[in-house]
């Protein structure tokens, strides 16, 4: 049994639409535990570096400002497997191509407005878990 942790955000699109507690519902009920949590405005500046690894490619500047458009929430979930058990509740990148039940099929507006992002190795959990809590802030 791998304990982990990864970092989860329920982006603008979701928060506008008042979908909070139904994603983290499903977060929940998919064994996932909230150890740190908090609703913040990204500035273009964070938007940037967090998304700096995408900064050559064709959609970089309106994924910028579309997380930018309104509050998101960052927290970091615990679990078994967590990094990978997040994205497969999320489903995929498309909502198109994601799985019935899913985050991303239930609640996505479009490949960029896909409502939720999820770390995608234990590396960059730990990468992006450090670019928005201290240690403190986690509480098991
Ligand atoms: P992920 O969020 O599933 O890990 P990434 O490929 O890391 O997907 O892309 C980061 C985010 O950039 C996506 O969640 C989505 O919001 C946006 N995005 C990815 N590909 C496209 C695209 O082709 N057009 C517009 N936005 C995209
Ligand atoms: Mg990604």
């Amino acid at each position: 049994m791998t304990q982990e942790r990864t970092l989860s955000i329920i982006k603008p699109d979701a928060t506008r639409r008042n979908l909070i507690g139904k994603i983290i519902t499903k977060l929940e009920d998919g064994g996932l535990k909230v150890v740190a949590q908090k609703k913040i405005q990204l500035t273009q500046e964070m938007a940037k570096e967090f998304y700096e690894v995408h900064k050559d490619r064709p959609f970089y500047n309106d994924l910028v400002n579309f997380m930018i458009s309104g509050p998101v929430v960052v927290q970091v979930l615990e679990g078994e497997n967590a990094v990978l058990k997040n994205r497969e509740i999320m489903g995929a990148t498309n909502p198109d191509e994601a799985k019935p039940g899913t985050i991303r099929k239930e609640f996505a507006e479009s490949l960029e407005a896909n409502s939720v992002h999820g770390s995608d190795s234990i590396d960059n959990a730990k990468i992006e878990v450090s670019f928005f809590f201290d240690d403190e802030e986690i509480v098991g």
